[in-house]
């Protein structure tokens, strides 16, 4: 499936529509740029130097996919809604569709929105995700903003000790609940596995247990599929 690397996409479709919380955002960011990108201390060089150059790349490349739950409600097979809407691969790239996107508190319920390393599509199907599975954690509505956002830092930012297991992560907004999962690789690297899931609940301060899933066990189970491993 084509990915579309447009922002335009992200900002004037109706399923996403821009945050409403840009300026708070926007400067916030800005504050983090003043010190770690512009050296607006010296006029000339600040002037003669494009901004282009400032660009800070990610490790991997990223893509946000949209699932528009309007799209869900009709009788279509499962995924066939889900599409790419933006591939990123620098922090500035991030942010920029991080401040023009609704977070979860104001998306759709029914929505599920991913964050997923390039190339490597949201569904137990794709092979790099078919013998893995997935941790996750669970906010009433309206609740998971934050730990959203703590999420695709720590993913992107590369803060876990085995980010090479990361597939990526999902948040599906639900009417009583927002669940964000992170899906993995190799569902039988136990050790990588729970390495992944403490490593997440410290990051976001998570004090409630959690379950693994592997996808092999969703796809025979539907949602009667047990945990493997609980942190
Ligand atoms: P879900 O949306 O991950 O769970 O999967 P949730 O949020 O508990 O359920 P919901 O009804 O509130 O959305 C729900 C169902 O979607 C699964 O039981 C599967 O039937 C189907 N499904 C989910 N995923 C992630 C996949 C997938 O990757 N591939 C296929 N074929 N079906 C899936």
């Amino acid at each position: 499936m084509a990915v579309e690397d447009t922002p335009k996409s992200i900002i004037t479709d109706d399923q996403i529509p821009p945050n409403p919380n840009n300026e708070e955002i926007n400067n916030n960011n800005n504050d983090l740029e003043e010190g770690e990108i512009l050296d607006e201390g010296d006029d000339s060089s600040a002037t003669s130097k494009p901004n282009s150059a400032a660009v800070h790349p990610l490790e991997n490349s990223w893509t946000f996919w949209f699932d528009n739950p309007q799209a869900k409600s009709k009788q279509a097979a499962w995924g066939s809604s889900i599409r790419p809407i933006y591939t990123f691969s620098t922090v500035e790239e991030f942010w920029s569709i991080y401040n023009n996107i609704h977070h979860p508190s104001k998306l759709a319920v029914g929505a599920d929105f991913h964050c997923f390393k390039h190339k490597i599509e949201p569904k137990w199907e794709d092979p790099i995700c078919a013998n893995g599975g997935k941790w996750t954690v669970q906010y009433q509505k309206g609740k998971s903003d934050t730990s959203w956002l703590y999420t695709l830092l720590a993913m992107i930012g590369e803060q876990f000790d085995h980010g090479d297991e990361i597939c990526g992560a999902v948040v599906n907004v639900r009417n009583r609940a927002e669940k964000i999962s992170i899906w993995t690789k190799n569902a039988a690297n136990e050790a990588a596995q729970v390495s992944i899931g403490k490593q997440w609940k410290e990051f976001l301060d998570y004090n409630e247990t959690i379950g693994f899933i592997f996808h092999d066990d969703a796809k025979k189970h539907d949602r009667g599929a047990k945990n493997k491993y609980v942190v």
